[in-house]
């Protein structure tokens, strides 16, 4: 940071103590802060406050949740720099009207986001891609080069509910998936209800993605009983090749799950071999299922075991060492270390329950894999980590933030939050490196800490100052519905272009001259090769006749930084951005009449020029 930003950070830091201060309080103590559970504003100001001109440290990626989309943060500023469309159309950057979007999106234009994986390299982000889930049992590729959604890959067979992703592997092999309802399988089978615990199926999903171009396909299903998975986590160095999924609802009960899926005092995590699992879909075995090959545990033994914990387990996160998986039972107020050398000690020794198994699949003893049980409060869900062994842990119950250490394991801070924390994301905290530093509780409910807006309120995260042991909320700030998990990433790994070079451009439709605009029919079809460039589209105008599959293909020829130009067809429904050399394509029928087309997205002076016609002749 410079000197002359510092200075600013530092005015607007006593600037607003000033303000504290003719409030009628002292700078340490300001009322309306302390309130809002902030001890020192003018230090939180400090360290939040990015002046104009300078960058966040960090971006944050968090889920959209059923808004289907995924929004980008700054860090510390918490303002919103951008929202990616991902399983949703989104008329702001023209998602889902162009073909190839729009063919993207298919029938489904709706999906409940939950978890961000940044793809990793020897398990640190490497800021090349975004994968997210989403439930109808797909996943989704985000470029980060331009932060744009190129790929949604699903619904995968089989599998349906798809809580338990996108987790990525330590090299970004694999995008992991599980099951949280089960159903018979393949989709389609008909089961009546009270067959459930036996004939409905649970699956876990192994997505390949390709090294270099991060293209998606599918590497293998495993088939596992009817428990509800949740969450997973992959292993990493120490438990490299192994992925943890947590699960509720042992009982394989139906109806009103509240009560009869937490009878037992245990639940499940499912600890998977995924490399062991890969070699054998490598050989071929597994039955054909819903057009996949599904391996069956009971049938490949040494894939799958399941490690009791206490009642309805939410989170499972694999230390940055890979020694520990952390579980939460979420109604048990206890955070469970299982460390990942006793589990393999007890699968070499058979270390399984007696008579315990699920359908073949062995259950390790309890007390022969867990290292600790971590009182950290009421309704632990996720944790995250930090340097130097540090944990935090969510409590939604508590509606708190609760810090401990690995090997410690006890509880060395608590901060309230508001109110009721689902997932937190700590700096690089998913990492082998995490960098502690910021750490953002992803709240449920915002219970009135910002200006009313009626009955659908926004989505609060705050923001804390993990940098040192006593742990410091620092900012509110608010979202749109509804942020489950997100990552956060250091800003200098990530290099978005600002426009895409003209030479990049393969579309068989663009053009880059003014020259080459214009339409060719064969038989009914038309295609309209059209440029945009400020502040005119070439051809402004363009007859067809009724009934026409008119094609327009729009190469937006800028190739300056932030040159957009937008394609709105009154009455068509079509609503196109086109960013700086990228040629974007809509098909559509003509119907009779004449229509104006106009440049949606602001450009220069003479935007407002930038229109013409579509004029279509009766036949
Ligand atoms: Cu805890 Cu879907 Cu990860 Cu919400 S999930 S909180
Ligand atoms: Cu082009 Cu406005």
């Amino acid at each position: 940071m410079s000197s002359a930003s510092r200075v600013l950070r530092w005015s607007a830091a006593i600037m607003l103590s000033a303000i504290a201060l003719s409030n009628g309080c002292s700078p340490s103590e300001p009322k309306s802060a302390k309130k809002a559970g902030v001890s020192d504003i003018a230090v939180a100001a400090e360290k939040t406050y990015v002046a104009p001109g300078d960058l966040d440290e960090y971006y944050m990626f968090a889920s959209g949740g059923h808004s289907g989309q995924m929004y980008v943060y700054g860090i510390p500023s918490m303002r919103h720099l951008v929202t990616i469309p991902v399983f949703t159309p989104y008329p702001g950057t023209g998602y889902g009207f162009d073909d190839d979007t729009k063919k993207m999106l298919g029938d489904l234009t709706w999906g409940d986001a939950h978890h961000p994986a940044l793809s990793e390299t020897n398990g640190d982000y490497d800021g090349r891609w975004l994968f997210i889930n989403e439930m109808n049992g797909r996943v989704a590729r985000i470029d980060l080069r331009d932060f744009k959604t190129k790929e949604i890959f699903g619904p995968v067979p089989n599998v349906s509910g798809n809580h338990g992703s996108a987790f990525v592997t330590p090299n970004t092999e694999y995008s992991m998936m599980a099951t949280r309802f089960s159903i018979p399988i393949p989709k389609g089978t008909y089961v009546p209800i009270d067959k459930y615990a036996t004939e409905y199926k649970g699956v876990v999903a192994a997505v390949k993605i390709e090294p270099k171009s991060g293209a998606m396909s599918l590497g293998f299903e495993i088939l596992m009983p009817p428990i509800d998975f949740d969450l997973g986590d992959a292993g990493k160095l120490a438990s490299d090749g192994w992925m943890f999924w947590s699960s509720y609802n042992a009982e394989r009960a139906t109806g009103k799950l509240e009560t009869t899926a937490s009878q037992r005092d245990q639940d499940y995590i499912a600890a998977i071999n995924w490399r062991a699992a890969e070699k054998a879909a490598a050989e071929g075995k597994g039955d054909m299922i819903g057009g996949v090959k599904v391996i069956d545990p009971k049938k490949v033994p040494g894939l799958v075991y399941l490690m009791p914990c206490p009642k309805s387990p939410h989170g499972v996160d694999v230390s940055p060492d890979g020694k520990y998986i952390v579980a939460s039972g979420k109604i048990a107020g206890i955070t469970v270390a299982f460390n990942f050398e006793k589990i393999q000690t007890a699968i070499r020794n058979k270390d399984f329950v007696v008579d315990g198994d699920e359908d073949g699949i062995p259950v390790l003893k309890y007390d022969s894999v867990k290292d600790a049980e971590v009182p950290v409060g009421l309704g632990p869900l996720h944790t995250q980590f930090g340097p130097n062994g540090m944990a935090y842990t969510s409590l939604f119950i508590d509606s708190a933030v609760a810090s401990w250490r690995l090997g410690e394991w006890k509880v060395i801070d608590k901060v309230p939050v508001s109110y009721a924390i689902g997932h937190l994301a700590a700096a690089e905290g998913d990492t082998v490196n995490p960098d502690g530093k910021y750490l953002v509780a992803l709240n449920k409910l915002s219970h009135g800490r910002h200006l009313s807006v009626g009955p659908s309120q926004p989505e609060s995260s705050q923001l804390l100052d993990i940098s040192e042991e006593k742990m410091k909320l620092i900012y509110d700030a608010f979202t749109e519905p509804e942020p489950h998990y997100a990552q956060i990433i250091k800003a200098d790994k990530i290099h978005p272009i600002e426009v895409y070079p003209k030479e990049e451009n393969k579309h068989p439709l663009a053009i880059w001259d003014v020259k080459d605009a214009g339409v060719t029919r064969q038989g009914n079809k038309v295609t309209v090769k059209m440029v945009a460039v400020r502040s005119t589209f070439t051809p402004t105008s363009f007859e067809v006749q009724e009934g026409d599959i008119v094609t327009v293909a729009i190469t937006n020829i800028e190739q300056t930084t932030d040159m957009l130009h937008g394609f709105g067809l009154l009455d068509y429904n079509i609503n196109l951005v086109i960013d700086p050399g990228e040629t974007k394509v809509v098909t559509f029928t003509a119907k009779k009449g004449v229509y104006p087309y106009y440049c949606t997205n602001f450009c220069s002076a003479l935007h407002q020029e930038m229109q013409g016609y579509l004029i279509v002749k009766p036949r």
